[in-house]
């Protein structure tokens, strides 16, 4: 599996302009030829475009200067030189660009294919040739090529899902995932089987009135993740552009802490990441209710019910409660985006092989 890379800095550099030319015509039996210097040709910019066939910023990991060329200065016989070619770079959508010294937002690319200029290439000067005039007919300058342009940048990946998965470690995210969209995450009995964020397409509805909802499942919280234990909560970034939260708590007998406590341990690193979280939407869901301890499932129903939220437990393994709780995110959530920042993108062309890019659900 590639390496997941949701955080790199670059130092963007734009081609400088060619110089004008100076230069004058050489004929046989003309002795004073007029100007001919060409123009120089434009430089290169460095462009960003966000697509959805990426989906980390590993490509930048090892390669942190990106330089597009310079514009070829002009030359006699009134002759352009070449534009210099532009560094065109995809980047996962959801890829957020910042001036490293100041820390500006400089662009948020959540829109495929839409391309940002982040540092653009100088003109190409204009030659001697467009500076004659009936006073001035040999004009012994041109024009210099326009300066280039360099940034450090810091680029940010937060993935672009209308749904986040969170809580405990086992407690049955991945397994989720995958029984309501094609993603294949690895599932297992032990704690932080997952160790960075998968993203499926869940498909509400039938056509033509079908949904697309992109689900993220993010690596466990522990107590104490927002100090660095686990796996920390570096990760809760890629939750900041979902609309709704589906907090996980495992039933069964096997998870050593209650799901009231669990859930409260991890609502309290969520909020410490980001405070803003806590106005999002949020489903607490038992889940495993195939294997649950029944007095446990009892205690966690009366819990939901004191606190006036719905009554939701699942198991990933029989679909027991699958559909109510699809039926809710559906009703929760509308037909677009409220954000167009959190719009959910397009099933995914030639992957580069990570599951971060999510897989369209087909007819199940
Ligand atoms: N009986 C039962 N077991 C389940 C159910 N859902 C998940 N499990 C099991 O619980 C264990 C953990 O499941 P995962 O989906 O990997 O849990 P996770 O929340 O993604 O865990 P991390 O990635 O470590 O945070 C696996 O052994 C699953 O088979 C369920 O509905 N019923
Ligand atoms: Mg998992």
């Amino acid at each position: 599996m590639p390496q997941f890379v949701d955080e790199a800095r670059v130092f963007v550099e734009s081609g400088k302009g060619g110089n004008g030319c100076v230069s004058f015509r050489r004929e046989k039996f003309v002795p004073r030829g007029g100007p001919d210097g060409g123009d120089g040709g434009d430089g290169g910019s460095v462009i960003f475009v966000g697509t959805p066939r990426k989906s980390t910023l590993l490509d930048f990991k090892h390669r942190s200067t990106l330089k597009a060329q310079p514009g070829e200065a002009g030359r006699g016989k009134k002759q352009h030189g070449a534009n210099g070619r532009s560094l065109v770079l995809e980047v996962p959508l959801g890829t957020q660009i910042f001036n490293e010294s100041d820390g500006v937002l400089l662009h948020d690319l959540t829109v495929p294919g839409r391309r940002v200029f982040v540092a653009k290439g100088g003109r190409g000067g204009r030659g001697n040739v467009h500076f004659a005039t009936p006073t001035r007919q040999t004009p012994d300058f041109s024009e210099p090529g326009g300066p280039s342009q360099s940034f450090q940048l810091r680029l940010e990946l937060k993935v672009m899902a209308r749904v986040g998965l969170l809580g405990f470690p086992n407690a049955g995210k991945s397994t989720f995932l995958s029984r309501v969209t094609r993603a294949h995450p690895r599932i297992a009995s032990y704690p932080f089987t997952t160790l960075h964020p998968h993203l499926g397409v869940l498909i509400l509805g039938t056509p033509p009135d079908e949904k697309e909802i992109v689900i993220a499942d993010l690596p466990g919280l522990i107590e104490g993740a927002h100090e660095g234990k686990g796996l920390g909560i570096r990760f809760l970034k890629h939750v900041e552009r979902t609309e709704v939260l589906l907090h996980f708590v495992d039933l069964t007998a096997e998870n050593s802490r209650e799901p009231e406590e669990a859930y409260a341990i991890v609502r309290n690193e969520v909020l410490s990441f980001n405070p803003e979280l806590a106005r999002k939407p949020e489903f607490l869901v038992g889940t495993k209710k195939d294997a649950a301890d029944p007095e446990r499932l009892e205690r966690f129903l009366a819990f939901l019910r004191t606190q006036g939220r719905p009554e939701l437990v699942i198991s990933s393994h029989t679909g027991e409660g699958l559909g109510d709780l699809l039926s809710l995110l559906g009703r929760t959530l509308p037909e677009f985006p409220a954000d167009p920042s959190a719009t959910a993108f397009a099933p995914s062309g030639d992957s580069d092989g990570s599951t971060l890019v999510p897989e369209r659900m087909g007819g199940e």
